[in-house]
Formats: C-alpha cells, structure tokens, sequence
C-alpha cells in the first residue's frame, strides 16, 4: 500500500450489498477494437470487477444482447447494436448513464468518455458494496474540468509536496510517460478531463520542436482516458525570434498562429492554452499598453480554428504597491483590471479566477469577480495543493473550504448568484466555465506526498462534476475506497478531516485575518509580521490597540464596494460582517467584542488553543486505529500527524505571543506567555551551544534560540 493506486485499489469485498453478488462476468466494450476511452473502460471493469469480486472477466468488443454482460460504449453504438434506449435522451456532453438489472449492466456515455466516466461509477459502486440497481444518470455541470500541473521544465514542481515532475525532466518531456497515463487515470476516474501540463510560471523553450514532439506523446499517454493535454504559455515567447511580442502586431499573432498549429499536429485534441500575463513579474500586453483581452483574444484567434479556449488567469497584479497607501489593495485588483472588459474577450476564452480576491488563503472572502463578468465565461481556480495549508505537513481536507465559496451567493442583480452556478455558465448563460485545480501532483508514490491528501484530489474532481455532493458523503466514499470498510476507520478519518480546516484555521490565522504564514519565501509556519510591510499586498495592519485591512467604502479601501449592492451592505458594515471575514473588512481594537461576545484578541488566544489541542488529539485518534489500517500508510500517516501536532504549537505560541507583544492585553486564562512546565533550551547548561535573539522573535519562546 504506498498510495500508487490511489482511491483505485480494486481492494476484494466480500459481496455482501445489493446486486454485488450479480456482477456480470462478461463485459462488452462497445466498438472497442483499438485503444479509446471506451477501450480502456472495458479493461478498467475486467480488472476491478475480477480484483474486487475474485471472478473471472473476459471482455468482448460485441456482445449478444440477451446474455448476463455488463455492456459499455456510446449512446450511438449501443443504438447502432441494440437499439433505443429512452434514457439516453437525459445525456448532456461527458455524461453518463448505468441502467442494472439482476443479469444486465448497461453502461452509456454521451460520448467516449462519458462511457469511461459511468464505468468508473460502477466500479466505484461494486468497490464501495453499494451497487444501485436500476437507472442513474449523471451529467456534469460544468464543461471545463481541469487541473493545473504547476510542472518546471527542469523537473521540479512550483509549490508542489510530492516529489518530482511527472511530465519534464532537465529541460525536455521525459522519456517514460507512464507515470502520465497512471495520473490521467486517476483523474478520469473522478471526471477531470483536462490537465494542463506545466507551470503558469511558463518557460518559452516549451515550444521547441523537441518539446513539442514530447507534448504528442503526453497526449497520446492520457488520451485513453480521456484526459485532454493543455499547456501555459508565456507571455513573450516570440520576442526571442520576433524582438517583440505585442499581441496586436501582426507578425506576433502569425507567430502564434504558427506553433499552435504545430502543437496541434502533434495534439490534435489539445484542449488549449492557460495564460499567466502581467503579474508576478510575468510579461504580458500590457507592456505594450495593450488590454488584457487583446492579449488573451490573439491565443482565443491561434486555437479557436482546432476547438481549444484560452483560460486567462484573472491572477493580475501589481506586487510592487506600496503599503505606505492605506487605500491600496491588492484584493481591489482583479476588478480594476478585469471588469471594464467584460464582454471583450472572445467566445472561447474563459477568465480563470482564484477562489479569493488575494491567494489562496485559509480563508477569504469570495472574489467579487464572479459577481462582475457577466458577459465573459469564467472558471474557479481551487488550489489542492495546500501551500498556505500545511503543504501536506499538516493534513487539511479542504472540501468545506471550497463548497463555502461554491455555495456562497454573492446576489448579482439582487437575484440568486450561487459562484457554483456562475462559473458552470447557468447564472448568465455563458456557453463555457468550470474549475481549474492546482494539485501539485508528484513522483512520490502517494502523488501530493500524504495518503490523506488525496482525500482533496478526489473531493476537487468530485466537486468539479457536482457541486451540490456534501463533502462528507465525498469523503466517506474516498475513506472506503482508500482504506476499506472497518467503521471505526471511517469514523474516525471522517471526525480527524472535518475537524481538519477549523484546526488550521485556528492555530494559524483567525477572523478572516489571513493565514500569516511567512509571506515572503517558504508560505509555511508562522511569521505575521511578514504579512505587513511587504510588497506582495498581503497585509493585516496589526498595530498596537487595532488590526485588520478597512475595506470599507467609506474610510478604507473601497473593497467591500466591488461586491453586488446586498453583499455590499453586508462586508461594508462592521456589525454586519460575520465574525470569521470581521478582520477581512474591517480595521477593529483588538478589544472589539464579537458576535460570540468575545473581545477580538481573547479569541485569537482561544482559537490557537483549541486549533492546538485538535491537532494534538488527531494523533490519538491516528493512534487508535493501529492494526486496523495496513502499517504502511498508518504510520507514514502518523508521522505527518505527529509532526503537526508539534508544529501547531509552534503555531499557537508563535501567533498567540506576537499579538500579546503588539497589544500587552493579558490571556484571560492565563496561558499566553505562561509555560509553566516548560524549561527553555537557553536556561539549561550550554555546552557547545549558544543562545541568539530570533527574528522573527515570535517563533521562539522568550525571543531566544540556541544555536
Ligand atoms: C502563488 C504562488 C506562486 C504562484 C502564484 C500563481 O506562491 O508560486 O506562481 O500564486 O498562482 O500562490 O501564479
């Protein structure tokens, strides 16, 4: 068990639930004769139906339809060989249908893919002992379901925790793309159907032939599954032939023209390109005082022949404002350069926007973008690899984070606005939308580094696909797929991952204040007072009597104005804002009482204990389940959870005791700065060892280190 397998460990059941027993033991892959998504569905049932239930399977390409089989294929093949089926008419683009009955399981997809989509259910159902019978027809909401593989061409992976690229390696595409296919597996097997191979922070000698030939064979790996290649560009590519790349120039946009018609040679299905332009150093047109729409609009015109879209980062800003204005925001950025182009962008470019106006924080309030293109396809970007999360040191399920900001309405038009509902293109009829997930997805055999952090790959696709599942019934699914069917297993996975958030929320950054990790290099551990004064805009204003960023209309930074009127009135007003966004909006004494009727500070000081104190019974209930969990992932899981039971009082203590240094306001349990039990390295007897004053001074007890 060292994770390679995923959730798809084909584990044996004892069949025991409804219609397991009454597996078939013959499957016909419709029209299945050389390899496809339909292909691989006939040999994906084979070996999980013979794994799970111990049986002999065989697969045929056709199939006499009056014997036990389970028959996958197209709506069209199935009709072609058997006639109609009345269901079928339900079926929307990757959608699926499983009809079952005691001797027949009949297993259609709108198209190729939607049949792989429906034999991964069934499967899924046979694994988990809960095969329904009858008809159940899923259809996915949003077109666009992908991830983004931040992938360096030099092999290593930007903010990812699971080892090296899959993809690259010294430059070029690697040679053995196995690995590929085993990933696009996984991710078809929760309906991801695109994967953008290398990092937004894009390098130009991507576009070489050599690495172009290799993109085909990426392709080619993961083309069985459905899983369509994407790439990032950059921006100035051109500009080492060219001398310019200003996307209004012809010459440029032949340039372009040029190399995507190449790479769709060797792709022909490349589901299209991701854009990073004018932010983090990043070039873009605005170099060229072009807008942002001229710049996505050229690539739209480069893969609109072949059926591709642009998906352009909303991602834009400035990260050399200065903190010395107490009315910049980098939160106001993307509307100030996005929403006057509403309606600019071509039909096949979707603005691909992160789920919180900053980055990716342990929370945010939801981008007000949403709520402003109403004209222009958008996407969610959804971080699975928790950078500012623990980076799968700490273990958090981030499911509940996403479906916040999913279900949260922001009421553009003083009408229902669900983000879910806006970004699938329901809310304002847009044609294309959807999710873009940056898993950080790795050579290490566990994919993201940790056994449970695939809880959030698999909870990211689900999602993706239907956004009203609850993440509890998502996680439960995974926790039997991944560890089997021992109660106290589930129970206790399921209490450690909904805890999870809620934990890390509390030791690390509260009300909405942001996660105040160190800022400016490694995104992990404490260190708030880089979260001020620094030029990447993510700041708490933490002062001596008052903290938080003012974002309110009148006296801050307009933020709370980006939002729809309803919304507005809401973030604007400092008694109306919600507790946990309160330091988000609004610039309070740190002895402002909350609607819990604690002061501010008095809850900073009891959340980073009891965010502590969960995470130090996460071991104990990690411990509990001994023996009942294969020991290899139970105690490569425990050291995580062991590890972050440590460092969330590094946490606790580092947060709690800068923000009694700022405000000298006393713990009114007395536990900050008083530790009892605790005898510091420096008042013992040092041989070999000195102690020194630590910058940041908070992360050590007392301002002091030895070294
Ligand atoms: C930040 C990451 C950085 C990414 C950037 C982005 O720290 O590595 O390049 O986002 O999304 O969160 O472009």
């Amino acid at each position: 068990e060292d994770g390679s397998r995923g959730w798809l460990r084909y584990a044996p059941v004892r069949p025991t639930g409804h219609n397991t027993l009454d597996v078939p033991s013959t499957i016909v892959a419709l029209n299945s004769t050389k390899i496809s998504p339909v292909f691989t569905a006939g040999q994906e049932l084979r070996n999980g139906i013979s794994s799970i239930l111990a049986k002999n399977v065989q697969v045929r390409a056709d199939g006499c339809s009056n014997s036990s089989a389970v028959i996958v294929g197209t709506v069209d093949a199935y009709r072609a060989a058997y006639g109609d089926v009345k269901e079928a008419e339900a079926l929307e683009d990757d959608g699926y249908l499983i009809h079952s009955t005691p001797d027949k399981v009949i297993i259609l997809g709108c198209n190729e893919r939607g049949a792989l989509y429906g034999a991964f259910e069934y499967l899924s159902q046979i694994a988990r002992n809960n095969v329904t019978s009858g008809v159940h027809v899923s259809n996915p909401q949003a077109p666009i379901r992908w991830t983004n593989e931040w992938d360096n061409m030099d092999g290593t992976i930007e903010r990812g925790y699971g080892g090296a690229s899959n993809f690259f390696r010294d430059g070029y595409v690697v040679d053995n793309v196995t690995r590929a296919a085993e990933y696009a597996r996984l991710l078809a097997s929760v309906g991801i159907n695109g994967v953008v191979v290398n990092n937004v922070n894009a390098n130009a000698t991507l576009l070489s032939d050599r690495n172009v030939e290799g993109l085909g064979r990426l392709a080619d790996a993961m083309r069985p599954y459905g899983v369509q290649l994407g790439v990032s560009l950059n921006f100035a590519s051109p500009n080492a032939t060219l001398g310019t790349f200003d996307p209004l120039d012809p010459k440029v946009d032949a340039w372009w023209a040029n190399i995507t018609n190449q790479i769709y040679k060797k792709v022909p299905d490349m589901a299209g390109f991701l854009v990073k332009a004018n932010s983090e150093g990043q070039p873009g047109p605005l170099t060229y005082n072009r807008t942002l729409a001229d710049g996505a609009n050229m690539f739209a015109r480069a893969v609109a022949p072949h059926g591709g879209v642009v998906m352009f980062r909303a991602f834009v800003y400035d990260n050399h404002i200065t903190y010395a204005n107490w009315t910049s925001d980098r939160a106001n950025a993307q509307l100030e350069f996005f929403q006057h182009l509403d309606g600019k962008f071509d039909e096949n470019v979707v603005v691909q926007i992160k789920y919180g106006p900053i980055d990716f924080q342990v929370r945010e309030a939801p981008s007000p973008l949403f709520a402003a293109l109403h004209n222009t396809s958008t996407a969610i970007e959804l971080q699975v690899t928790p950078e500012y999360l623990g980076q799968n040191c700490h273990f958090v399920y981030l499911a509940p984070l996403w479906k916040e900001i999913l279900d949260f309405d922001l009421r553009a038009e003083s009408r229902p606005s669900k983000i879910k509902d806006i970004i699938t293109g329901e809310r304002f009829k847009r044609p294309l939308g959807g999710y873009a997930g940056v898993p950080g997805a790795g050579t290490n055999t566990t994919w993201l580094g940790s056994h449970m952090a695939m809880s959030n790959l698999y909870a990211y696709g689900k999602l993706a696909w239907d956004a009203s599942l609850g993440s509890e019934d998502i996680l439960q699914d995974w926790i039997r797929l991944t560890f089997g069917f021992d109660q106290k297993v589930l129970d206790t996975i399921t209490d450690i991952s909904m805890r999870s958030w809620p934990a890390y929320e509390g030791y690390s950054g509260n009300l909405g204040v942001q996660t105040l990790t160190d800022i400016l290099y490694t995104h992990f551990g404490p260190n708030p007072a880089s979260q001020d004064n620094n030029g990447w805009g993510q700041w708490l204003r933490a002062g001596n009597v008052t903290i938080g960023m003012d974002r309110t209309i009148e006296n801050g930074t307009g933020n709370a104005g980006n939002y729809p009127p309803e919304i507005a009135e809401i973030f604007n007003d400092v008694d109306k804002t919600p507790d946990n966004l309160l330091l988000w909006f609004h610039h309070v004494p740190y002895t402002r009482r909350l609607k819990s009727n604690k002061t501010v500070i008095q809850h900073f000081y009891d959340a980073h204990y009891e965010g502590a104190a969960s995470a130090q019974s996460f071991v104990k209930q990690w411990e509990s389940l001994e023996g009942k969990i294969d020991k290899e992932r139970y105690e490569h899981q425990l050291f995580r959870q062991t590890y972050q039971a440590g460092h969330s009082l590094v946490w606790r203590d580092s947060i709690n005791e800068y923000f009694y240094n700022l405000s000298r306001i006393e713990d009114e349990s007395n536990r900050v700065g008083n530790h009892p039990y605790r005898i510091e390295a420096e008042s013992m007897d040092l041989d070999g060892y000195k102690s020194y004053v630590v910058n940041p001074f908070e992360t050590a007890s007392g301002f002091t280190a030895i070294v």
